[in-house]
């Protein structure tokens, strides 16, 4: 299996990230990505090939352009209104208030922001570029025949909707690998993601749209992040209704559950006759993740890739979360080592 991947993933090396009423060094930090790519030569998982610059226009298919520029400006915006950290966010348009972008690079960050932990500096539009880059050369790899191919995505994307970043994640990778596969070409596209946390972001994009399923197995909104997403009656509207699959499951479970959720997200997508497949791929499911609840163990990752497999689909894994750094990488490549030899 190719790996596609960009260096320029280290320029997202913010140093805070608003935990637990404290500033914490970011878990979702430069040698996630480095680790994971030392691991493929180590693992043999294939070759490793740089990406390609794809431009702006298959990113704008999914995010509108005051969102692209306020993510370009905004960290230059905050260091002119005089501010010292990084650019974080701390005012909503909450219930009742109106909903429109301020002047102000304070009110801005809010108004493009849902959540609080993530926080932007210099370097991080530019790797943002870079992780969707990542998925479209990954696309273009896929589309020329390849089975499968891996993005190694870093930022992550699967809680950024068209306008909104948070929870680590800026521009919707996977959305965007998910929107060119349509546009060049595949009449259905299914998104799977197993992930820890529900994919928001991507949910929210294809919502009511009948020509890209979502499915996802997360920790139960009532007890994880992002807390407002993720529900089982969510199923999607008009045209999309049926087309969002959701299968939220309680803290401490472990492979017998997590796996029957798989199951059933897998039928789904190949009654979908889908013809590419996504996988939003996170391994915070691990038991010692330091952020997830889920238990699944070291020998349960080969298993998650030749189940997938099982669909006979070809398939773009796309790189999210996963937060134990030192299994991290072992983790990851197992799923697409399972998926490989499958
Ligand atoms: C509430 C805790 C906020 C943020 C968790 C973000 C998880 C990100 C991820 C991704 F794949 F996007 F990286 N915790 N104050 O793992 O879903
Ligand atoms: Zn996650």
């Amino acid at each position: 299996m190719y790996t596609v991947f960009s260096e320029k993933h280290r320029m997202r090396d913010s140093c805070t990230e608003l935990y637990g009423g404290e500033f914490i060094p970011p878990f979702e930090c430069p040698a996630r990505a480095d680790l994971i790519r030392e691991h493929i030569d180590e693992a043999g998982l294939g070759e490793v090939v740089h990406c390609r610059q794809h431009g702006l226009k298959p990113l704008l298919r999914v995010h509108p352009a005051d969102y692209v520029r306020f993510l370009e400006e905004a960290f230059e915006e905050w260091v002119a209104a005089g501010f010292h950290g990084e650019a974080i966010a701390s005012c909503w348009p909450a219930r009742g208030m109106r909903s429109e972008p301020p002047a102000h690079i304070d009110g801005k960050l809010g108004y493009y922001a849902f959540a609080a932990e993530t926080a932007i500096d210099e370097g991080t539009y530019e790797a943002a570029r870079a992780a969707v880059d990542v998925a479209l050369t990954a696309v273009d790899f896929l589309l020329r025949g390849e089975r499968s191919v891996f993005a190694l995505c870093r930022p992550p994307g699967h809680h950024a909707a068209r306008d909104l970043y948070g929870g680590y994640c800026f521009f919707n990778n996977a959305a965007i690998a998910a929107q060119a596969l349509r546009d060049r070409g595949a009449a259905r596209v299914a998104i799977l993601d197993i992930d820890f946390h529900h994919g928001n972001g991507t949910q929210d994009i294809f919502y009511d749209r009948g020509d890209v399923l979502f499915a996802s197995i997360h920790g139960d909104p009532a007890h994880a992040f992002p807390y407002f997403s993720g529900f089982a009656e969510q199923t999607g509207t008009g045209e999309g209704e049926g087309a969002t699959r959701n299968y939220p499951l309680p803290p401490g479970s472990e492979f017998d559950a997590w796996g029957e959720a798989l199951e059933a997200a897998l039928r789904a997508i190949a009654r979908f006759r889908a013809e590419a497949l996504v996988v939003s791929l996170g391994t915070d499911t691990y038991e010692r993740d330091p952020i997830g609840f889920f238990r699944l163990r070291r020998e349960d990752f080969p298993k998650v890739g030749r189940r997938i497999a099982t669909l006979g689909l070809p398939t773009l894994f796309v790189m999210e979360g996963g937060y134990a750094i030192d299994e991290l990488a072992v983790n990851t490549v197992d799923i697409l080592g399972g998926f490989a030899e499958a």
